[in-house]
């Protein structure tokens, strides 16, 4: 069983009982550790694709195939736009591997669960302003550990990803920063907008 799981057995007290019967103590060192983790930024930035694509293991095809898995409802996958709140999750073996693909079984939540010492779950917000209650919704009832603030390099730092910094900085919420559509446009063009732009929220905040 614990080589099904990829676990380590460690024997804490043995005992023999008959010549062919032992009772042994085992202790658990496989309790999976979950982080929950929230992905913000402006709309089309690619948050429901990142998502996707870092745990269904498939690269999208530029045209929205990797974020289907997060969309809730038919208007969602009509418009490409997030409007409500989902969430996938990334489960990691104790050596660190991925276990949502690679495995020819169909990899149910359960599934992850099951196989994972470590679990991150990704919760999908919106990024739409017109949608931002949810976010707020999201953010405050979730109760994420980080958040992730996904930046397009190709639209770079728009009034939502100001608005999403303030607000991540208003909860006190440790976050980092994820340059997106790096195949769009060069990245590095947008860190000294960034930098300028952290410390400027961080004096408001
Ligand atoms: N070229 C390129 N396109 C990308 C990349 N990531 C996402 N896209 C495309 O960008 C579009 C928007 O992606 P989404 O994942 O829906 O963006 P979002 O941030 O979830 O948008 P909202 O739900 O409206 O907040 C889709 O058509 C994706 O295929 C990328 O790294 N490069
Ligand atoms: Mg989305």
């Amino acid at each position: 069983m614990a080589a099904a799981l990829r676990a380590s057995v460690t024997h804490v007290t043995a005992r023999r009982v008959t010549s062919d019967r032992a009772t042994v103590e085992l202790a658990d060192t496989q309790q999976s550790v979950e982080l929950r983790l929230a992905v913000m930024g402006a709309n089309e930035a690619g948050k429901s694709t990142l998502i996707g694509v870092l745990t269904q293991g498939e690269l999208d095809n530029g045209r929205g195939s990797a974020r289907l898995n997060m969309f809730r409802h038919v208007h969602e996958v009509r418009s490409g736009r997030t409007s409500s709140l989902s969430h996938e999750i990334l489960g990691f073996d104790a050596q660190g591997n991925v276990v949502n693909y690679g495995c020819s079984q169909l990899m149910t939540a359960e599934r992850i669960g099951e196989r994972s010492s470590k679990l991150v779950s990704l919760l999908d917000l919106a990024g739409h302003s017109k949608y931002q209650r949810t976010t707020v919704r999201g953010l405050t009832g979730y109760c994420p550990h980080y958040a992730a603030l996904i930046v397009s390099a190709s639209a770079g730092i728009t009034p939502v990803t100001e608005e999403h910094t303030a607000l991540l900085l208003a909860l006190e919420l440790p976050f980092f920063i994820v340059v997106n559509k790096c195949d769009q446009r060069d990245p590095g063009r947008l860190l000294p907008a960034l930098r300028a732009g952290l410390k400027h929220a961080h004096k408001v905040a």
